[in-house]
C-alpha cells in the first residue's frame, strides 16, 4: 500500500531509499537542512556522486512522486538518515539524530512509524530517540511504532546493494519491527530479518568492527612481510586459497565514514582500554605516518622533492574523501616541505588544490598512489614517465601492473618492498 514517508537527510542513504521509494509508488517528502543540496536534488541534480544515482532521481522526480524541502511535515512514517559522526573524543554525535528527531516531534501522529537508519551506538533507539519522541505526549510502542534498520549499503554499490543485500530490523516492540518490514519489502530482494533494537544496532558496529580488526592484521602483517622483504598481497591472496581465511588488505589507513568510526561507538560505554577493537583502530590509524615514514625513507628528505599523490578519495572509485588517509598523508609530507601535485579520477571537492594529471606529474620525483581508481590501470607509464623528473611509484594499494611500469624504466614499490 502507497504510503507518505519523510526521509530526513538526502546524503549517500538517504537519497537513494528515497528514489526507491518514490518509484516503487510512495509519496516521498525528502528533507535536509541544507537549503542548497535541496536546490539541487529539486532541480534533478545531485550533490554527491554515487553510480545510478542521476538517472534514479530522475526517475524518482518524473514520477511526481519525490519532493525535496527542508521542513519536516506529517507522514504516515519518518526514515532518519542523518550523519553520526566521532566527536575528538571518538564517541558519536548523535546531535543530528536528536536534531531529526526533534523536528518530528510536531507532526508525530497516532500510528506513525519512525525508523533510525543512522548508525548509533548500542541502545540509542531505545533511550534517545523514544525519549525525544515522546515528547510529542505520544507513548512509543503503543501510539506509534520505533525500529532501527541499519544502513548496509557499500558505496560505490548502493542502489544494488539496497536491493539485494538482507536487512535487519531491530523494533522496540515486534509490530514495530513487522510494520519497518512492511515498509521494505516493496524493493528489498534480500532476506529481511527482524530483532529488537539494540541487537540490530549491535549487528551494524560489529560487521564495520570485524572489517577494521581484518585489515588492522593485514596491516600488521605487512609490517612484517616488509621486514622479510616478501609480498603481503601475494601472502594474503595465496592465504586466502585456504576455504576458511579471508584475510583483507593492506593499505595506506582505513577511511570513509563507517569503518574508522563504528569501532569506537561499539566500545564507546565498555572499559576495554587494551581490548582487540581500540588495538586495531590505533594500528590503522597509524598508517598514514608509517606510509609517510616509507615515503622519506625510500625518496630522501622533503626539500626540492615533489610527490604525485594519486586518488585523494578513501577508496577506488568514489568520489567521497571523508577520513581519508590521503588527508592526513598530505598534511605531513607538505609540513615536511615535499611539494605535493594532487590528482584524483573522481574527487572534485577536497581542501587541497586536485591538479590536471599532467600538472600533478610534471617534474614530480614519484608517484604516490593512495586510492585504487580502476582508471589508474590504464595510463600509460612511459607517458606519464616522460613529464616526471625521477621514475619512482610507490602502490600503496596493489593497484597497479609492476611489471609496465618497470619496463618504463620506473623503480617500483610495493609499501617498501621494491619488486
Ligand atoms: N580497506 C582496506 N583494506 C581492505 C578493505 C578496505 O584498507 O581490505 C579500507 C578502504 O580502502 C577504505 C576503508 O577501508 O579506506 C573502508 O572501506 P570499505 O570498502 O571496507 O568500507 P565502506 O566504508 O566503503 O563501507 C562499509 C561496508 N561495510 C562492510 O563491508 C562490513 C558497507 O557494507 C557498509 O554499509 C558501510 O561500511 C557503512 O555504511 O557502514
Amino acid at each position: 500500500m502507497a504510503e507518505k514517508i519523510c526521509v530526513l537527510g538526502l546524503g549517500y542513504v538517504g537519497l537513494p531509499t528515497a528514489c526507491m521509494l518514490a518509484i516503487q509508488g510512495h509519496t516521498v517528502i525528502g528533507v535536509d537542512v541544507k537549503p542548497d543540496v535541496v536546490q539541487t536534488i529539486s532541480k534533478g541534480g545531485i550533490h554527491i556522486e554515487e553510480a545510478g544515482l542521476k538517472t534514479m532521481l530522475q526517475a524518482a522526480i518524473n514520477s511526481r512522486n519525490l519532493v525535496a524541502q527542508t521542513d519536516v511535515e506529517p507522514a504516515d512514517a519518518f526514515i532518519i538518515a542523518v550523519p553520526t559522526p566521532l566527536t575528538p573524543e571518538k564517541t558519536a554525535d548523535i546531535s543530528y539524530v536528536e536534531r531529526a528527531a526533534r523536528s518530528i516531534v510536531p507532526v508525530l501522529a497516532s500510528g506513525n512509524l519512525v525508523i533510525l537508519e543512522s548508525t548509533v551506538p548500542p541502545g540509542t533507539t531505545t533511550e534517545l530517540l523514544c525519549r525525544i519522541l515522546a515528547e510529542s505526549g505520544l507513548d512509543p510502542g503503543s501510539d506509534f511504532l520505533v525500529a532501527h534498520s541499519p544502513e548496509r549499503v557499500l558505496p560505490g554499490n548502493i542502489f544494488s546493494e539496497l536491493v539485494s543485500n538482507d536487512r535487519v530490523i531491530g523494533g522496540i516492540t515486534a509490530e514495530s519491527a513487522e510494520a519497518a518490514r512492511n515498509l521494505y519489502k516493496g524493493f528489498v530482494e534480500g532476506e529481511i530479518l527482524l530483532t529488537d533494537a539494540t541487537t540490530a544496532e549491535m549487528v551494524k558496529l560489529v560487521e564495520n568492527t570485524f572489517r577494521d580488526v581484518n585489515i588492522a592484521l593485514a596491516n600488521e602483517l605487512a609490517m612484517i612481510a616488509d621486514k622479510y622483504n616478501v609480498n603481503i598481497f601475494e601472502i594474503i591472496d595465496l592465504a586466502n586459497r585456504h576455504a576458511r581465511v579471508n584475510v583483507h588488505q593492506p593499505g595506506p589507513g582505513v577511511g570513509g565514514h563507517c569503518i574508522p568510526i563504528d569501532p569506537w561507538f561499539i566500545i564507546e560505554k565498555s572499559q576495554a582500554s587494551d581490548g582487540v577493537i581500540r588495538r586495531s583502530r590505533e594500528i590503522n590509524d597509524s598508517r598514514p605516518m608509517h606510509i609517510v615514514t616509507l615515503v622519506e625513507k625510500i625518496l630522501g628528505t622533503g626539500e626540492d622533492t615533489k610527490i604525485s599523490v594519486w586518488g585523494v578519495a578513501y577508496k577506488g572509485n568514489v568520489d567521497d574523501t571523508r577520513e581519508s588517509p590521503a588527508v592526513h598523508i598530505i598534511n605531513e609530507l607538505k609540513r615536511r616541505d615535499y611539494t605535493v601535485g594532487i590528482f584524483d579520477f573522481h574527487t572534485r571537492d577536497f581542501e587541497h588544490e586536485i591538479d590536471s594529471l599532467e600538472r600533478a606529474v610534471d617534474d614530480a620525483d614519484a608517484i604516490l598512489l593512495l586510492a585504487d581508481h580502476k582508471e589508474f590501470k590504464y595510463l600509460d607509464p612511459h607517458v606519464i614517465g616522460q613529464r616526471m623528473r625521477r621514475r619512482t611509484v610507490i602502490d600503496t594499494r596493489n593497484c597497479l601492473d609492476s611489471n609496465k611500469w618497470k619496463e618504463a624504466g620506473f623503480e617500483f614499490h610495493l609499501f617498501q618492498r621494491e619488486m
